[in-house]
């Protein structure tokens, strides 16, 4: 029971529908700033334009943001904890870090006038998204040094909703908060949002007994075929948000009420798209990798901050109305990429072809190990109770059957295993879907 489109509204459309020439002219005009910002503040990053002999005189188009060098994430690393900072400490009133699921985690720090811009920016995808100050919003996400929670509160806030800061945990719990408050709209991760929707019904709750009408989903990759799932189990209307908290958590890019595409507040965040192997940029309408420079940080500004996910972008005015280009739905990271007996597998990928199943579950586990020399490509799946208490005969048949397509999809031999419906732990932040078994070289 899917709620209707929501009506389009535009928090800020000064910038969010600005001509597309205002706007070049004002990300050129920011790009000098931040450029000779970090020039002349973060001695880390004037090394980088050293080797490569850039002044900050060099950038008169912001074509000429190439020849500007990348930063990394591995730039962060060496630069942790306060080294990438453009500010005295003094000036920084909230630090927050990633999770650090790669590796270290890396520190980030706000100004007073940061943390104005991010919850600007989220106030921005929660109105394209369909919230309004009429609103009770649920959120989820867990409070702390993530950005998620604190990054939706205040944008919420801003927008005028009423915001519980319920965090995450306790699922029972968060359903039941929502039913005795009445919650409108929910935030959390779509993969925990899969979750209370299968809570809800184990429980015995109606999506009608719940009053959810929106929801904002973000801060991992999730299909179309999951926001059905979602939007039809909660009974509400799902919107997916983007952001890494290394450019300023959430609010870098929202989707709107049509769902086509995440605008980027271009105002706040200038994008790229490179070919990950060679670093030169890719053709938009194709996937490549999205860089992302800052225009308006103050703590921490980063110039082409290579962000690993993998998207494609989208030019044109959308039907609402927003002018800046869109990012499609992350398809994948350049490091979740898996290299399988020489293929490259992303799980994105496989998800795809086990959701097209009929009687598959969106709950699934890549388990990647090694025999003697050879890697082994194990997919787990749950299947709805109907399917598997069928026929033995029946499950190995749809084993085989998915095989056979994920063979076709990936070019290499899996094990497919179906199991049992709620089998596999559920997440109530981010989903960890691979698991590596394989010896680190
Ligand atoms: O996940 C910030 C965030 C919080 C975004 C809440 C949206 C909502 P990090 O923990 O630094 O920050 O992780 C950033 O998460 O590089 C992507 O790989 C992934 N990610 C974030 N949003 C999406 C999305 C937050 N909508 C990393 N779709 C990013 C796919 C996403 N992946």
């Amino acid at each position: 029971m899917t709620k209707e489109r929501p009506q389009p509204a535009i928090w800020d459309p000064e910038f969010e529908c600005m001509h597309v020439d205002a706007l070049r002219a004002l990300q050129l005009e920011r790009l000098r700033k931040v450029v000779r910002r970090l020039r002349n503040h973060v001695p880390y990053y004037r090394q980088k334009m050293q080797i490569v002999g850039v002044t900050p005189s060099d950038i008169r188009t912001l074509e000429d943001i190439r020849k500007l060098p990348f930063t990394t994430k591995e730039d962060l690393r060496l630069c942790y904890p306060y080294e990438a900072f453009a500010v005295p400490l003094e000036k920084v009133v909230r630090i927050h870090a990633s999770s650090g699921t790669t590796g270290k985690s890396t520190v980030v720090g706000y100004t007073r006038k940061d943390l104005d811009a991010w919850t600007h920016v989220v106030a921005r995808f929660l109105v394209a998204g369909g919230l309004t100050s009429k609103d009770v919003l649920h959120i989820a996400f867990s409070y702390g040094l993530f950005t998620g929670g604190f990054g939706l509160h205040y944008g919420a806030e801003r927008v005028g909703a009423a915001v519980i800061p319920v965090s995450a945990g306790r699922s029972e719990r968060q359903i039941q908060l929502m039913k005795d408050f009445g919650s409108t709209a929910l935030v959390c991760t779509p993969s925990y949002a899969v979750y209370l929707g299968e809570l809800v019904q184990t429980l015995g709750v109606k999506p009608q007994d719940l009053k959810l009408r929106v929801g904002f989903f973000g801060a991992e990759a999730w299909s179309n075929r999951i926001r059905e799932e979602i939007q039809a189990k909660l009974g509400l209307f799902a919107t997916d948000n983007y952001g890494l908290s290394e450019i300023i958590g959430p609010g870098v890019a929202g989707e709107c009420v049509y769902q086509n595409g995440m605008h980027i507040s271009e105002d706040h965040f200038y994008p790229e798209l490179i070919d990950p192997d060679t670093c030169e940029p890719a053709d938009p309408a194709k996937s490549g990798e999205l860089v992302l420079t800052t225009l308006t940080k103050e703590a921490i500004p980063l110039v082409r901050y290579r962000t690993r996910d993998i998207c494609t972008l989208l030019p044109g005015t959308c039907a609402c109305g927003r002018t800046g280009v869109r990012m499609s739905k992350i398809c994948g990271r350049s490091d979740d990429m898996l290299i399988i007996r020489g293929a490259n597998v992303f799980p994105s990928q496989v998800e795809e072809v086990l959701l097209d199943v009929k009687g598959t579950l969106p709950h699934y586990q890549i388990v990647v190990s090694r025999e003697g020399a050879l890697d082994q490509l194990e997919v787990r799946v749950e299947v709805s109770e109907e399917f598997f208490f069928d026929e033995m005969k029946k499950l190995q048949e749809m084993e085989r059957h998915i095989e056979h397509k994920l063979e076709n999809v990936l070019g290499i031999r899996s094990a497919v295993k179906l199991i049992e419906p709620r089998t596999l732990e559920r997440s109530e932040g981010k989903a960890k879907r691979v698991l590596d078994l394989r010896p680190k070289e």
